[in-house]
C-alpha cells in the first residue's frame, strides 16, 4: 500500500505544516509511504527561481529532520521528464471543462483575471494526477481543498485504462484524521500560510527562539479575559491552546485549565514551540550546511522514484501509440 503526500515550496515551512502534516507523516506514516517536495507546483503563479530552488532544498531537509526516512522522499522536479511526458498523455485524456471547473483554478485565476492566469494554473491538477499515477499511489491523504484534484486523477486513470489498456492504479482520496489546523497568530480568521507576505503571525520552523517568542507574545487574542477553549468566540485564544495541546499531547480544554492569564499561556506556548522546533531546526541547519548529505539523499530519492515510475510510463506510452 502506497500513500503519497507532498509539500509545496511556496515559502518557508511553518509550524502549521509541521504540526498539521510533516510531524504526523514522520510519526504515523508507514514504510510504503512516499513524500515529495512539489516544486513544480510552486510555478503556477509568479515566483523567483533562486528562491524556489533554495526552498525546495529547505523543505527536503525539513522532511528528513522531522524523522521521515530518507528512502521515502524525493523532489518532484527531479522527475520532470517523466512527469512532463505523463502529464501530456493525461492532458490529452482530460477535457478543458474538467480542468476549468477545478475550484482552486476558479479561486486563484479569479483573483488575477482568467485570461491573465498561467495555463499551468489550469493544468496543474493534471500534473498532480501524473504525480499520483506515476508512483502508483493507492491513497492520497488530502484536505477538502484538494479532494477534487484526486477525483480528477481517478477519472483520468479510469479513462486511460478503459480507452488504451490497464496501466494505472486508481487512487483513493483519504481524509487524514483531524489534525491541528494552525491559524495565523496575527489574524486567527486565516490559516497559517507559507506564501503570506506579512510574516508577523507565521512561526517558521527556522525562526530562532527570540523570534518565536516575539511572534507568540504578539498573538491576537481578545478582551474577554476568559481562559476557555471556545474556537468560535475566541479563535485567537483557541489557536494558542491548540498549538500547546499539539506540543504537549493534551486536549485544548485540558490545557486551558492550567492557566489564569493570557500572558502566562503565551509564555508556555512560546516555551513549548521553541522546544518542539529546536531539534528540527538544528537538524535542518545541519543538513543545509552539509550539502553533500542532502545531495546524496536527493539523488538517491530521484533514482528510486524514477525507477518506480518508469515501467508504468513506458506501458502508458506504448498503449497510447507513442514513444
Ligand atoms: N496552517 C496549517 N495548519 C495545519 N496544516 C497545514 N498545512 C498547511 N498549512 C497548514 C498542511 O501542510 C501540508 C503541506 O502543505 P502544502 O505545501 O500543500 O501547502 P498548503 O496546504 O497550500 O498551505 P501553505 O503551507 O500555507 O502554503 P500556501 O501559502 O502556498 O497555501 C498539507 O498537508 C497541508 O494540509
Amino acid at each position: 500500500m502506497t500513500r503519497l503526500s507532498a509539500i509545496t515550496p511556496s515559502g518557508h515551512a511553518h509550524v502549521g505544516n509541521y504540526l498539521g502534516a510533516v510531524r504526523r507523516w514522520a510519526r504515523e506514516g508507514s514504510a510504503g509511504d512516499l513524500y515529495f517536495v512539489s516544486d513544480l507546483h510552486a510555478m503556477t503563479t509568479p515566483y523567483h527561481p533562486q528562491r524556489l530552488r533554495a526552498r525546495a532544498r529547505e523543505l527536503l531537509a525539513v522532511l528528513i529532520a522531522a524523522g521521515i526516512e530518507p528512502d521515502q522522499v524525493f523532489v518532484q522536479s527531479d522527475l520532470i521528464r517523466q512527469l512532463g511526458a505523463l502529464t501530456w498523455l493525461l492532458e490529452c485524456a482530460c477535457s478543458f471543462g474538467e480542468a476549468a471547473r477545478m475550484t482552486q483554478f476558479k479561486d486563484k485565476a479569479g483573483a488575477e483575471g482568467r485570461t491573465a492566469a498561467r495555463v499551468g494554473l489550469l493544468t496543474y491538477p493534471v500534473l498532480m494526477a501524473a504525480d499520483i499515477l506515476l508512483q502508483g499511489a493507492d491513497e492520497v491523504p488530502v484536505g477538502d481543498d484538494q479532494e477534487q484534484h484526486v477525483e480528477l486523477a481517478r477519472a483520468l486513470a479510469r479513462r486511460f485504462n478503459s480507452t488504451y489498456g490497464e496501466v494505472f492504479v486508481v487512487p483513493s482520496a483519504v481524509t487524514p484524521a483531524a489534525a491541528a489546523r494552525v491559524r495565523d497568530l496575527a489574524d486567527p480568521a486565516r490559516k497559517m500560510d507559507k506564501s503570506r507576505s506579512d510574516a508577523v503571525g507565521v512561526v517558521y520552523i527556522l525562526d530562532d527562539p527570540d523570534m518565536v517568542r516575539r511572534k507568540v507574545k504578539r498573538a491576537v487574542t481578545d478582551s474577554l479575559g476568559r481562559l476557555e477553549y471556545r474556537p468560535d468566540e475566541q479563535p485567537g485564544l483557541a489557536n494558542l491552546l491548540e498549538i500547546l495541546a499539539a506540543c504537549t499531547g493534551k486536549a485544548p480544554r485540558e490545557v486551558a485549565d492550567g492557566f489564569d492569564s493570557y500572558d502566562r499561556l503565551k509564555e508556555a506556548v512560546a516555551d513549548a514551540l521553541i522546544e518542539e522546533l529546536r531539534p528540527i531546526r538544528d537538524r535542518v541547519r545541519g543538513l543545509l550546511d552539509d550539502p553533500l548529505e542532502l545531495d546524496n539523499i536527493r539523488a538517491a530519492g530521484a533514482v528510486r522514484a524514477t525507477e518506480r515510475g518508469s515501467h508504468r510510463l513506458e506501458s502508458a506510452l506504448r498503449l497510447a501509440g507513442v514513444g
